[in-house]
């Protein structure tokens, strides 16, 4: 390599560079490791070349400003953007492509991204956001409660809008498909979306505001029509796999002037990166990156306390990410989702705060009283936690809670 891309100890204008934080695991010296990364993945490549200028480097080569520990600082040059043109693919080619698959690294994970005015200004965020979600809802202050039609896949249309219809009249804020749910025979998207139409009407005309996400994740070519077609069949909110989909997705659907509805954004598949605590992504990028892109509701984990594999401290960073303040964005409502039934939701909320939407499948579902009263445990759980009445207490006088208590425990 001709030229050096460590400047340790700089001090980068926050304004013009996207600075990203690697944990590198190398037996290479950390130095090199990080300079066979910052040149491959800015105006390097595995030899010198006789092409690289000095005007080239100095302008576009990333630099290392700092390496603690396994922790490598880069700064990439706003230059080396093209948002406009390029948006999330390209920004994840530069910040998280090829270094991955480099010999001098053994294990790299992108940590954290902090991006420039200028490039943030090039995303709107969410449309709704959290507020707006509560707004619809009418539901100011207590923490979102929610399920996902279980079981994941073979309900019909029919079956599916009942088990929303019974969700609502358990006190449901919210409702989804899960992720493995789209447009199958048994359940197609355009019945599945009218009769859950139906079935909101309904409990609106009752008195109960709910929303339900109806998964349109598809291919590329065809998300916005799927989307707009999911909104004239009455959907009042969509979710998109981001990971699945693509950055991009989100991204249409959120800006596309057609969508008037807001955007649930699942995480399927996030486990391939987030994962190893050593190597792929974490999933604070992936929840800045959705937040730009325009997700109003994204999950973020459930605080290491549900059935998926998660680490409190980088849950609660992902929550952090949906409301800091400083990126100009409207915030989005984090969901804590997987493995949850009422016995937890104390320690989660605990955990989240009351501005979050918490979600149970399973622990709705599996209520031995069946949907509605599956709902009511988690409801009166979330009650109980809003009020500061613990659990045990709430449940002597809610029959619902109790039995879900017994069910399941409280951990
Ligand atoms: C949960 C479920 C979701 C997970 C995903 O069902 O279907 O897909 O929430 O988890 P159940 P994450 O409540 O029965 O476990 O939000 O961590 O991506």
């Amino acid at each position: 390599m001709n030229y050096s891309y460590l400047h340790l100890g700089e001090k980068v204008d926050p304004d013009a560079y996207v600075v990203c934080e690697y944990r590198i695991t190398t037996d290479l010296p950390m130095t090199k490791a990080a300079e066979e990364l910052a040149a491959e993945q800015s105006t390097g490549t595995w030899t010198n070349i006789s092409t690289l200028e000095n005007d080239i480097f100095e302008k576009y080569g990333g630099r290392i400003t700092d390496i603690t520990g396994d922790i490598v600082t880069v700064a990439f040059p706003v230059d080396d953007f093209c948002t406009d043109v390029g948006a999330v693919p390209q920004i994840l080619s530069i910040i998280a492509g090829n270094l991955f698959g480099l010999h001098a690294i053994d294990k790299i994970r992108l940590e954290d991204v902090w991006f420039p005015r200028s490039i943030r200004e090039d995303f709107k965020g969410p449309k709704f956001g959290a507020s707006g979600l509560r707004k619809i809802l009418d539901r100011p202050e207590k923490p979102l409660v929610g399920t996902i039609v279980k079981p994941k896949i073979g309900l019909s249309p029919k079956d599916t809008a009942k088990y929303v219809y019974e969700s609502g009249k358990g006190g449901l804020t919210n409702s989804k498909d899960d992720e493995t749910l789209v447009d199958q025979k048994f359940c197609p998207l355009e019945d599945r979306t009218t009769a859950i139409a139906e079935s909101l009407d309904l409990l609106k005309s009752e008195g109960h505001k709910m929303l339900h996400a109806i998964n349109i994740s598809t291919s590329g070519h065809r998300i916005l029509e799927t989307a707009e077609k999911a909104q004239s069949w009455g959907a009042k909110q969509i979710m998109v796999d981001v990971l699945t989909c693509g950055f991009a997705a989100v991204q249409v659907l959120a800006e596309d002037r057609s969508i008037k509805v807001p955007v649930h954004v699942h995480r399927t598949m996030h486990g391939a990166m987030t994962r190893d605590p050593l190597h792929g992504i974490a999933m604070l990028p992936i929840a800045k990156l959705c937040r730009m892109c325009g997700g109003d509701a994204l999950h973020v984990g459930t605080l290491g306390i549900g059935k998926m594999e998660g680490r409190s401290d980088e849950d609660r960073d992902n929550i952090d990410a949906c409301f800091d303040t400083s990126v100009g964005y409207k915030e989005v409502m984090p969901v804590c989702s997987g493995g949850v039934y009422p016995g937890l939701i104390d320690k989660i909320v605990a955990a989240s705060g009351n501005n979050v939407q918490i979600q149970a499948g399973g622990g709705v579902a599996g209520h031995p009283g069946g949907v509605r009263k599956g709902a009511l445990g988690m409801s009166q759980a979330v009650d109980a936690t809003f009020l500061g009445i613990p659990l045990n207490e709430y449940a002597k006088t809610h029959d619902e809670l109790r039995t879900a208590l017994e069910t399941w425990g409280s951990k």
